[in-house]
């Protein structure tokens, strides 16, 4: 990517300052960026005092050894001590911990005092069951409370989880068990999902029969299906853990024993398995709960929409929320069962004050149509959280006017599975938002934008998103595969990488520019980089442009092979529900392109299609649309949410309406 790359089409003027309100009464004010620049460890320091400790640690950062990172390495403490005992011991153990709400409308409120003697139970459940301290435990479950209660009982008894998203494969399941080497997996029988019980077990015995080192599966009763028992092998949840005292001492561990491991698909090669340990993880998913949520633990009603299968389950679901004693709202199904408006419901039932959700989600309501959210009152919401993607201004504009009452604050969190927590955020009391941009590293981070050779850009170009210093949540390695992690995160703008120094820079994949403020927008992984005419321009540009144009509600842009301009662009766009597709409408949207982005950016192609190819977290597979633009076979769709929308595509391109 040449130094002028990505130039800076999109303009976006639209800035809105934070509530008068919320910036009096905010968790952490402009003095935190004073503060971490002055002294980038003292306040890592400071901010993991916000733990229990049993031994406080005495050194914060040992980086003698790059890349590999030992954070508060003297240091020792109990993760589940954290996220729940010390709540109780605190008076606080008749708040609700959990407001769990299951897909067929069951409900079950869970108080901090009931998930310590749950946790303890099951804490004794895997002991009983052989698991000891350093042990891997797979857990592939749906959305329901046992989900977090695994991980914690893990945690507790210093068992590492290696968490599988409950919609993967058998295959996906066992090549994960096998990599982490497990020798339990706790499931359960079902979870509910549109309307129906969706069996979960026998993808674990399929599993199994490649992975003769599970000693036992764990099996919790959701939908009460029938279900098929390994004798000796295969035991209840209800029948082991019940039973147990809900007395359980938790022993300290050291701040780098392995807390879990959790995979990434990637878009080639084998998943890598991402390990993070305990003192600095925690530290940094609360601090970030705390500050970039503003969470008032005594009132606020928080609720992360994602599945504890994913990073942003672990970090703002189980560690981040429960280290700091929230209130918040786990939900088991999808956002249409039964009907569109069942978030909005969910969030008037319970008063959810904190939302975080994805980009994704945000353009499916908005194509749903206004009138749903409209249907319910959600005036306790007080600030708005999004992940996952690059926003479009328009998402982000709509998901502040719908569902915000066009005052709550939006963060835009960037981060991922690797990060172990947010690195780039607005602060809801701080920041003078911008839609569309995670705009600047949270304190104590150090994030910038640097060309092909490392060098740092100028204020309004672009080029690579690059980490510059090591941060607590950091991964420590890839599980088993110390090269792989140096090769794929450090060598690119590593140490003899290249001309600007020995400095240590971690690759996060991402391209990315500065705006005229220094402000960081996100434009996609690199590899949705196109090349046109000389011009490189961001996937998320052109689709951001289509967003804005009133007929589309979502779009995804790939760039194919061309031989007069290197790469073409082509759009695939789905309609929101008042347009119809026509050759009018077609030339209308290229033409916005044109007037949003510049000439150089019209599309050669835009297709109009029902669905498009996304990761089940929601994230869009722009190789599949590049196979079909570049007229090539398809290729693999495992990762895929739903295997057949490609079919769906393809048929409909080629017998158009
Ligand atoms: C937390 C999570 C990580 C990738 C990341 C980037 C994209 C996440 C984003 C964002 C723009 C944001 N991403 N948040 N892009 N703005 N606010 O999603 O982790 O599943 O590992 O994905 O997601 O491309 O590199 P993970």
């Amino acid at each position: 990517m040449s130094n002028e790359s990505l130039a800076n089409l999109l303009k976006e003027e639209r800035r809105f300052a934070p509530p008068a309100e919320l910036a009096a009464a905010a968790n952490v004010t402009a003095a935190a960026y004073a503060q971490a620049s002055e002294d980038r460890l003292a306040f890592w320091a400071e901010q993991a005092r916000r733990l229990d400790w049993a031994t406080e640690p005495t050194e914060t950062l040992d980086w003698s050894n790059p890349p590999f990172a030992k954070w508060f390495v003297d240091g020792t403490l109990n993760v589940a001590h954290n996220c729940v005992d010390r709540h109780v011991e605190a008076g606080n153990g008749d708040r609700v911990a959990i407001h769990f709400e299951g897909e067929p409308g069951d409900s079950r409120a869970i108080t901090y005092a009931q998930l310590k003697d749950e946790v303890s139970r099951a804490a004794n459940a895997l002991l009983e069951l052989g698991v000891t301290k350093g042990d891997r435990v797979a857990v592939y479950l749906p959305m329901i409370p046992e989900a977090v209660v695994a991980m914690l009982a893990c945690a507790r008894i210093g068992a590492t989880h290696s968490v599988v998203f409950g919609g993967f494969s058998a295959d996906a399941v066992a090549s994960r068990i096998q990599d982490a080497d497990a020798k339990l997996v706790i499931t359960a029988d079902g979870g509910y999902r549109r309307g129906k019980a969706t069996a979960l077990k026998p993808a674990i015995d399929e599993a199994l029969t490649k992975c003769p080192q599970v000693e036992h599966v764990l099996v919790v009763r959701r939908t009460g299906q029938d279900t098929a028992f390994t004798e000796g092998r295969d035991v209840w949840w209800h029948d082991i853990v019940e039973r147990q005292s809900a007395e359980h001492t938790a022993e300290a561990h050291d701040a780098e024993h392995p807390l879990f491991i959790l995979y990434t698909s990637g878009t080639t090669g084998k998943p890598k398995g991402i390990l993070h340990t305990t003192g600095g993880y925690l530290t940094q998913a609360a601090w970030t709960h705390h500050a970039v949520f503003d969470l008032k633990p005594e009132t606020d009603v928080y609720w992360c929409t994602a599945d504890i299968g994913w990073v942003t389950g672990h970090s703002y679901i189980v560690y981040g929320p429960l280290a700091n004693g929230a209130t918040q709202v786990i939900y088991e199904g999808t956002p249409d069962t039964p009907h569109q408006g069942r978030f909005w419901e969910i969030v008037q039932k319970y008063g959810v004050t904190i939302l975080y959700t994805a980009p994704t989600a945000i353009r499916t309501f908005m194509k749903w149509g206004d009138d749903i959210p409209a249907k319910f009152d959600l005036s306790s919401l007080r600030v708005l959280g999004s992940v996952g993607e690059p926003i479009n201004p328009e998402a982000w504009v709509w998901y502040r006017e719908h569902i915000g009452a066009g005052k709550a604050p939006i963060v835009d969190t960037w981060w991922q599975t690797e990060t172990g927590a947010m690195m780039i955020s607005p602060l809801p009391g701080v920041t003078t938002t911008k839609p569309g941009s995670a705009q600047r590293a949270l304190p104590g981070i150090a994030a910038t934008v640097v060309d092909d050779e490392a060098r740092e850009v100028p204020d309004g170009a672009g080029g690579y998103l690059v980490l510059t210093e090591p941060w607590p949540s950091m991964l420590r390695t890839i599980w088993g595969d110390d090269q792989r992690y140096i090769d794929t995160y450090w060598s690119r703008f590593g140490p003899g990488a290249s001309a600007a120094g020995a400095a240590w820079r971690y690759f996060a994949g991402d391209g990315a520019k500065k705006d005229e403020d220094g402000d960081i927008w996100l434009l996609g992984r690199v590899d949705d980089v196109m090349l046109v005419s000389g011009h490189n321009i961001s996937t998320t540009e052109v689709e951001s442009a289509l967003v804005g144009h009133p007929a589309v509600a979502e779009s995804a842009v790939v760039g194919a092979t061309d031989a007069t301009t290197g790469q073409a662009i082509v759009a695939f766009v789905i309609l929101r529900g008042t347009a119809t597709d026509s050759p009018e409408l077609v030339e209308e949207l290229r033409a916005h392109v044109g007037r949003t982005l510049g000439p150089i950016a019209k599309p050669k192609q835009v297709k109009v299609v029902g669905e498009l190819p996304k990761t089940r977290s929601g994230k869009i597979m722009r190789r599949l649309l590049r196979d079909i633009a570049e007229g090539r076979e398809v290729g693999d769709t495992t990762t895929l949410a739903d295997s057949n929308v490609m079919n769906l595509i393809q048929a409909g391109l080629t017998n158009p309406p």
